[in-house]
C-alpha cells in the first residue's frame, strides 16, 4: 500500500507535552519535513524559546540549544556567525520574541543575520497560564486583561511583520496560518523558502505563524480554529510582507 503520510525523519518519534489541538504540533511537522525534504538534518542547529516549545529539543532530531527567554535570535546569531555552513533557526512564541525579545529581534533583522526564525503567534502567553501578550488582540479576555484587552490601557497589539518588514535588514517577511489545509500548505511553503533564502545566504526571514491555544484561551480545538480564522486573521493579515528575492521589492 502506497504511504500517503509519515512521520517526518527529523522529528523524534516520542509523544509532545502539547495539549490537544495545539497548532504547536503541527508547525513543528512542517519545519520537520521542511528540513527533511532539504536533506539538511545533520547540517542544521534549531533554537528553543522559553514558552509552550521550550522542549523543542525533545522533539526535533536535529542540534538544539536553549537559548535564555527572548535571547534566541542573539543566540542563533552567534551560532550561524561561527558555523556559517549550517542551517539555524529559531522557534519562537509571542511573548519569547514581541516582548522580553523584541529588541534581540529587531536588531538580528536589522543586522539582516542569515537566519530563520519561525514565530508562533498566539495572542497569549500559554506556557504560563494565559496572561496577555504583546499581540493580544483588542477587547480579548486573558489573565491579566479579565475585562479585555483595554488599548486605553495597555496599548495596541504589535504587527511584528509590519514591522520588521521596514528595516532594511530584512530579506523575507511572511505571515501564515494553520487553520485550514490550503493554509498548512502554504505555511510549508514559506517555512522552505525562508531556508532556502538562508541557503542563498540572502540573510533574514520571519515567517509568522497564526496559531491556537485552546487551553488558555478556553475553547475547544475547533472553536479555536474558528476564532484563529474570524478573529485573529482580519487583525493579521496574511501575506508577503517582504521579499528581497522578488524584483522590484528590496
Ligand atoms: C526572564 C523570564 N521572565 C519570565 C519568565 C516566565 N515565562 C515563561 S514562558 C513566558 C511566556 C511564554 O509565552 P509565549 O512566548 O507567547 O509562548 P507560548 O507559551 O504561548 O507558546 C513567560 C513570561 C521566564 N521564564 N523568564
Ligand atoms: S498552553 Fe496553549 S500554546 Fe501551550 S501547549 Fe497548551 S494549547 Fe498549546
Amino acid at each position: 500500500m502506497a504511504v500517503v503520510f509519515e512521520r517526518p525523519k527529523a522529528l523524534i518519534d516520542v509523544p509532545t507535552h502539547y495539549c490537544p489541538g495545539c497548532t504547536h504540533g503541527i508547525v513543528h511537522r512542517l519545519v520537520a519535513e521542511v528540513i527533511d525534504e532539504m536533506g539538511i538534518e545533520g547540517e542544521t542547529i534549531g533554537i528553543c524559546p522559553v514558552g509552550c516549545s521550550v522542549m523543542a529539543y525533545d522533539y526535533f532530531g536535529c542540534d538544539m540549544i536553549e537559548a535564555p527567554h527572548g535571547r534566541a535570535p542573539a543566540v542563533a546569531t552567534g551560532v550561524k556567525r561561527t558555523n556559517p555552513d549550517k542551517f539555524v533557526f529559531t522557534y519562537q512564541g509571542d511573548g519569547d520574541l514581541a516582548a522580553i525579545g523584541t529588541a534581540e529581534t529587531v536588531h538580528a533583522a536589522t543586522r539582516g543575520e542569515n537566519i530563520v526564525i519561525i514565530f508562533i503567534n498566539n495572542t497569549i502567553y500559554g506556557m504560563t497560564g494565559g496572561q496577555m501578550a504583546p499581540t493580544t488582540l483588542p477587547g480579548q479576555i486573558t489573565q491579566t486583561t479579565p475585562f479585555g484587552r483595554d488599548t486605553q490601557l495597555a496599548g495596541f497589539p504589535v504587527r511584528v511583520c509590519e514591522m520588521l518588514s521596514t528595516l532594511t535588514g530584512t530579506a523575507y517577511a511572511h505571515r501564515v496560518s494553520v487553520d485550514s489545509v490550503p493554509h498548512v500548505r502554504e505555511t510549508k511553503k514559506a517555512i522552505r523558502k525562508a531556508f532556502e533564502i538562508q541557503k542563498a545566504k540572502k540573510g533574514f526571514s520571519i515567517i509568522e505563524i497564526l496559531s491556537t491555544c485552546p487551553t488558555n484561551w478556553g475553547l475547544t480545538p475547533s472553536e479555536a480554529i474558528k476564532r484563529l480564522r474570524d478573529e485573529m486573521i482580519p487583525y493579521y493579515p496574511l501575506g508577503v510582507y517582504k521579499d528581497t528575492t522578488e524584483e522590484g521589492n528590496k
